[in-house]
């Protein structure tokens, strides 16, 4: 009857020793592993323009590159990610128009312009614009702020947010009814 009773201090002792390894793995997969693109990280946000009546500008994705190099780009077919380093994020806010980065973040926005005639709404022109409000932003060489985007096309640009801040973009082509408030946020912490 008293065998037991020596061993259980050992057996205990030696659950705690398991429990602190699946604890120490558990930390390890939930701090460590988010962390795998360079800072300041290169973002990749994708998005749709359509006139605002049809909901505006969407956010539909957003990822770390993990490579230096961009991805190819053509106007007419948009982006290619064959073979490119990249990694999937959630952004910091679900209303799939703010965009949050880090200061010192670049930030390349793959925006295809949809053409939103044929439901009952007023379009204008045939084009959507881009631009940014905000502290001064460093924009890539060859690249053009603010951008016109042909209804059906695609367009692509390379911001880098060196100031920390509240910044705003936004269409800047007349193109709807609504057109004044076809924008979102971007927020630069
Ligand atoms: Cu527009």
């Amino acid at each position: 009857m008293q065998a037991p009773k020596k061993h259980l201090p050992v057996v205990g002792l030696l659950g705690l020793v398991v429990i602190a390894a699946a604890g120490g793995t558990v930390y390890y997969y939930q701090f460590a592993s988010p962390h795998t693109h360079a800072v300041p990280s290169h973002r990749l946000v994708f998005m749709t323009a359509v006139i605002q009546e049809l909901g505006g500008f969407h956010v539909n994705n957003t990822a770390y590159l993990n490579q230096t190099t961009l991805p190819a780009f053509d106007n007419s077919k948009g982006y290619n990610l064959t073979g490119v380093k990249f990694q999937d994020y959630l952004p910091s806010y679900s209303d799939n128009k703010t965009i949050n980065a880090n200061t010192g973040d670049t930030i390349t926005f793959y925006i295809h312009a949809v053409d939103g005639s044929g439901h009952g709404f007023s379009q204008y022109g045939s084009n959507h614009g881009f631009t940014i409000d905000g502290p001064t932003v460093s924009v890539a060489a060859g690249d053009a702020l603010p951008g016109t985007i042909p209804f059906g096309k695609w367009y692509s640009v390379t911001v880098t947010f060196v100031t920390a801040g509240s910044y705003i973009y936004r269409c800047n082509i007349f193109c709807s009814d609504q057109h004044p408030f076809m924008q979102g946020n971007i927020v630069v912490s």
